[in-house]
Order: C-alpha cells, then structure tokens, then sequence
C-alpha cells in the first residue's frame, strides 16, 4: 500500500515537472515576423426623410464623424472612420508590420503611441506600412490626426 502510494506520488511529480518544463519552452519561443493587413474605411448608412427624420444632434467634431443633411431627395447619410481591423495583438519581441490600404478618405496620417510616434501618411489607392519591434509589453493606441475622435486601433502586446 505504501509503494503504491509512493511511486503514485512519483508520477505526479514527473506529471507537475512535464507541465512546468512545457511552460517554460512555451514562453521562451522565438520572437516572430508579424504581417498584418488594415483596410481604412468608411462605414455609411443613409435613409431619407420620409422614412427617418433627420437627427438634430450634432456628432463630435474633428473628422472622424461624417453625417451629411438631407439632399435634394430627402436622403441624409452618415459615416465614421475605421481601421479594419482595429485590433492588434503581438507578443513582446515580435517584428510587426502594419500594412495598411486607404481605402475611403483621401489621406489618413497615422500614429502608434511609443512605437511611431511621427505620422505616416496613407493616401487612397495607396499602400503604406508601418514596422517597429513591439520590444515593450503593454496597450498602445493606433490613432488618425485627420479622423478624430473615432479612428482609433489599439495595439496589444503581450509579455514574452
Ligand atoms: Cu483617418
């Protein structure tokens, strides 16, 4: 009865030593090459008069709200502007690119707090990419000068 629980207790540590050394190989992979791919968008919706009032209220200034008043037809619009995805998540240590497409707007000018704090500029039809180490765990914002309050992305990196 004492050996059976012997070596019982045996197999749990080779079982606790398995887990922790799998842990340990798990956290101490190597940084990768991440590519991710951003569309700059504009999401609209529109409807006229006779089917939905015109709202009154005003949206936040700064270009990243759009509504426009009804025209002529009696059809108002309204948009707001968006990185797609608007997410990102990396691993400390990770190479990071963001490749990013304008695709509604003509120029965006984009930042990543800490890790491109100049602004890179993203015209329509254009492609430009933004790459830096993500060498600092932590939550960083991805922002538009030109569409404010709403263009906003958020990098996550998580600790290696
Ligand atoms: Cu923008």
């Amino acid at each position: 009865m004492a050996m059976a629980r012997k070596t019982g207790l045996v197999l749990l540590w080779v079982a606790v030593a398995g887990i922790v050394l799998l842990g340990l190989s798990l956290g101490a992979e190597a940084a990768e090459e991440r590519v991710f791919y951003m569309a700059l968008i504009e999401p609209k919706g529109g409807v006229t008069v006779d089917k939905e009032p015109y709202p009154a209220g005003e949206l936040p200034k700064g270009g990243g709200y759009v509504k426009t008043a009804p025209n002529p037809a009696g059809r108002w619009e309204v948009s707001a502007y968006q990185f797609s995805p608007a997410t990102i998540v990396v691993k400390q240590g990770d190479r990071v690119t963001l490749e990013m497409v304008g695709i509604n707007g003509a120029k965006h000018s984009v930042h990543v707090d800490k890790y491109r704090p100049d602004h890179v500029l993203v015209k329509r039809g254009e492609i430009s990419r933004i790459q830096f180490t993500a060498d600092t765990p932590g939550l960083f914002t991805i922002h538009c000068k030109e569409h404010e309050p709403g263009m906003e992305g958020h990098l996550v990196v998580l600790p290696r």
